[in-house]
């Protein structure tokens, strides 16, 4: 069973567990287990400076270098993968399997990172002056700021820093104020990668704890380009303004409405079983989680009877049981709201399947999943209600089922079961979903780290981790170089003197 040990396991000492001001509490069973120093926001002006004579010296380092860095925290991050999958347990309450899934994306991203530190391309642009050559070069941006969530407390910050890093900007970390003590375990797993590394700038990534103070303080800095912010859209939408009104640039990872197009030709034993991982994983914790089924109306009472069947047998409690598959929301309050939005579903018509409080570990806030069938797309399923709640809808033509998923303010993640090739292909089409991610016959969580990660509208419109997204923590150069003796002005303009 995982408990304090772990903690001291991974190098945290008693004094930065004791004695602080914020009371870090585990999802688990409620109990304190620890009191963590907060940075005060009096510091923060230090710590940017800091960052700043970090990126002086970093920006210097050529890249291949720099992912040497990272190699080796990936490294570190393999040997300490069961006492930090162990902390995500403790203070975020996932159970064991996706706590160690969450650091196995951290050396994921960290390898992609390595290899992307020799591969940091720019174009050779085809010039129409004669003697002329045109190219674009990336350089390091600057100090990037990570704000991040509860949910997945280390493998976002890490998409981050592992990119920020190769890219050559230092970091500084603001975690969810209710899961400290993950993000204090990383640093110390860093610092033995830098200690390793021996060149590493002071500074170069730092943590910074505490409430909203601190991350005003990012928002608003100039001298931090780059605000990367994983959280609700509610706090997007403060974020954002601020941020373009110094010109600094954002990558948003908002709200998610996620959902699933079952088709009539679906494999329906495979789509139950990406449904129950997609919507009850993580106990309906993640920015991916499934949330909408919109099911073909010639299946539906079929779907919903086996999935009603499916969530009766699920084991709920003690995440650090290997046998549990759902453990507890972060919280009461997270609780309460589950039980609000039922309770509005209800009254606008909607059938509700199980949503009850469960026993799980006395002192934590475990629920049971629930199916709530209803009539139409209501607000209260327009919104997101972190929790494992699974609505489900009707429709009888793809194109209806298409309106419906796109009917949401959030966009991030959305899948169809078909074996259908023209609705798969219609679905991932310009007509299909408006989401950033867009898949078949898969559910819609549980991203690999090869494919940029984000989504549209309400979800912020960031990418990050895979494909190119490195481009957002780097600043774009065009370079004209004229090697002839003459200097023909483009568009044929003539300006003789
Ligand atoms: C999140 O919930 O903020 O695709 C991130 C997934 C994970 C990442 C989720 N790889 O579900």
């Amino acid at each position: 069973m995982h408990s304090f040990e772990d903690l001291k396991k991974a190098g945290l000492r008693d004094d930065e567990l004791t004695g602080g001001t914020l009371t870090v509490k585990s999802p688990i069973d409620g109990a304190e287990i620890a009191k963590v120093h907060q940075t005060p926001a009096s510091d923060m002006p230090a710590v940017i400076d800091r960052a700043q004579e970090a990126f002086a010296a970093w920006r210097k380092v050529p890249a291949p270098e720099r992912g040497e860095l990272v190699r080796l925290f990936g490294e570190e991050l393999r040997k300490a993968k069961d006492e930090l999958g162990a902390i995500v347990t403790l203070e975020a309450g996932k159970i064991v399997s996706e706590g160690l899934g969450e650091v196995q994306e951290m050396i994921d991203i960290c390898d992609f990172a390595v290899g992307l530190s020799r591969q940091l391309y720019g174009l050779t642009i085809a010039s129409e002056r004669p003697g002329h050559r045109m190219a674009e070069t990336w350089h390091p941006m600057g100090p990037v700021g990570v704000i991040t969530a509860f949910n997945f407390p280390v493998a976002p910050w890490a998409w981050n820093a592992a990119l920020a890093l190769v890219c050559g900007d230092p970091v500084i970390w603001k975690p969810s104020e209710k899961t400290p003590l993950t993000a204090m375990a990383c640093l110390k797993i860093f610092a033995r990668a830098a200690d390793r590394f021996g060149k590493a700038p002071e500074g170069l990534v730092q943590l910074a704890i505490g409430g909203p103070e601190i991350g005003e303080a990012l928002v608003n800095a100039r001298e931090v380009p780059v605000i990367s912010a994983t959280g609700s859209t509610r706090m997007g939408e403060i974020v954002g303004p601020k941020v373009a009104a110094r010109f600094g640039r954002c990558i948003l990872e908002l709200g998610g409405n996620n959902a699933m197009i079952v088709a009539p030709s679906a494999d329906l034993d495979m789509a139950i079983r990406a449904i129950v991982f997609s919507a009850v994983g993580t106990a309906g914790q993640r920015c991916t989680s499934l949330r909408r089924l919109i099911v073909h109306e010639s299946i539906r009472a079929e779907l919903v009877e086996k999935l009603a069947k499916a969530y009766a047998s699920l084991p709920i409690g003690d995440p650090r049981d290997s046998a549990t598959l759902v453990g507890p929301l972060i919280d009461e309050g997270a609780q309460a709201a589950m039980m609000t939005a039922l309770e509005a579903a209800k009254a606008e018509g909607g059938t509700v399947h199980g949503g009850a409080v469960a026993e799980g570990v006395a002192g934590g806030a475990y629920v049971t999943p629930a199916i709530v069938d209803m009539p139409t797309q209501t607000d209260t399923v327009r919104a997101e209600t972190f929790a494992p709640i699974l609505y489900v809808l009707g429709y009888s033509e793809l194109d209806e089922a298409i309106a419906i998923q796109n009917d949401v303010p959030q966009g991030l993640s959305s899948c169809i079961f078909t074996l259908n090739v023209r609705e798969a292909e219609t679905f991932l089409s310009a007509v299909g979903s408006d989401c950033g991610i867009a898949n078949v016959n898969i559910g819609p969580s549980g991203a690999e780290i090869g494919g940029a990660f984000g989504g549209e509208k309400a979800t912020g419109g960031g990418r990050e981790s895979g494909s190119d997204a490195w481009k957002g923590y780097m600043r774009r150069q065009t370079s004209t170089v004229n090697y002839s003796a003459e200097l023909p002005l483009a568009q044929g303009v003539k300006f003789d003197i």
